[in-house]
């Protein structure tokens, strides 16, 4: 091949996997990585494709407009799929909870939940939620340890109720994560504390795991019996879970595929991503 050409995916090869989770896309934003999304999304086929939140960044489109052809590639090819026969999921995450208003509904095949449950082949169930839920929680851990189960649920209702509340007012999403970014050390212990949070609710809910996303790590790991799943995001780690035809559930590091580090440039202050790397 000669310099300067870009190879070209062969669109005769595709993965097949039984179930595909994104979430974190944040189209609308220059940070999105709307190219490698593109190819990871021609790659992959799959029967359910769960889009858990923040796929569209409707915060930032309301400070100034950012919409790219490759941003609309993205919808178009997710839209695609859902009228090939994709059963397509969309439960809101903080910066596209505008279309929270619109759960239970279909848009051109697309399904919007609040939340819902997945049961992989082998029969675990698990909750698909996109995570922002929980930082109320965090900020408030050391006396809901003391109060127990009912101010927690509480905290879980007070927060989703503030950040509507705060949404209708303009004002920015709240996060302790935009705090904890500037103390840098304590960014570990927030993602430690929102892990720790969503496996109990799990517990409550009496469930096996839970696909989220938000705090943009992916991880697969066991909390005290719970399977704690993070699809990751599309701004910094590239990164989608799967779910294989016999069950299996995998990180999916599209990042890797590059065969380079991806673009750090223009990345716009997410205020849910701790900055570990920069960790000392
Ligand atoms: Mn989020």
């Amino acid at each position: 091949m000669s310099p300067g050409l870009v190879p070209i995916p062969d669109p005769e090869v595709t993965t097949s996997v039984r179930t595909v989770w994104i979430s974190d896309l944040h189209l609308g934003t220059p940070g999105c990585q709307a190219g490698p999304l593109l190819d990871f999304l021609r790659q992959y086929e799959c029967r359910t494709l769960y889009l858990v939140g923040d796929i569209i960044d409707g915060w930032q489109l309301r400070r100034s407009w950012y919409w790219p052809q490759a941003h609309n590639d993205v919808v178009q090819k997710i839209l695609r799929k859902a009228r090939k026969g994709t059963r397509v999921v969309f439960v809101p995450g903080n910066h596209d909870e505008f279309a929270r208003r619109y759960v239970e509904h279909n848009f051109g095949g697309v399904d919007v939940h609040e939340d819902c449950v997945h049961t992989t082949v082998d029969g675990r169930r698990l909750w698909v939620t996109h995570g922002d839920l929980f930082d109320g929680v965090i900020q408030c851990a050391r006396w809901l340890a003391v109060a127990g189960d009912i101010a927690y649920e509480t905290t879980l209702r007070f927060n989703r109720h503030l950040n509507r509340f705060r949404a209708r007012l303009g004002m920015p999403y709240w996060s302790l994560s935009r705090y904890l970014k500037l103390k840098v050390k304590r960014a570990v212990s927030y993602v430690c504390a929102f892990e720790e949070a969503v496996a109990r609710e799990v517990r409550r809910r009496g469930l096996d795991g839970v696909v989220c996303g938000h705090i943009h790590q992916a991880e697969i790991r066991d909390i005290g019996g719970v399977l704690y799943c993070n699809d990751g995001d599309w701004v910094e780690s590239l990164t989608a879970l799967v779910e294989h035809h016999d069950g299996r559930l995998e990180i999916v590091d599209w990042s890797d595929r590059l065969g380079a580090q991806p673009a750090t440039t223009n990345r716009p202050l997410l205020d849910e991503a701790p900055v570990l790397s920069s960790a000392d």
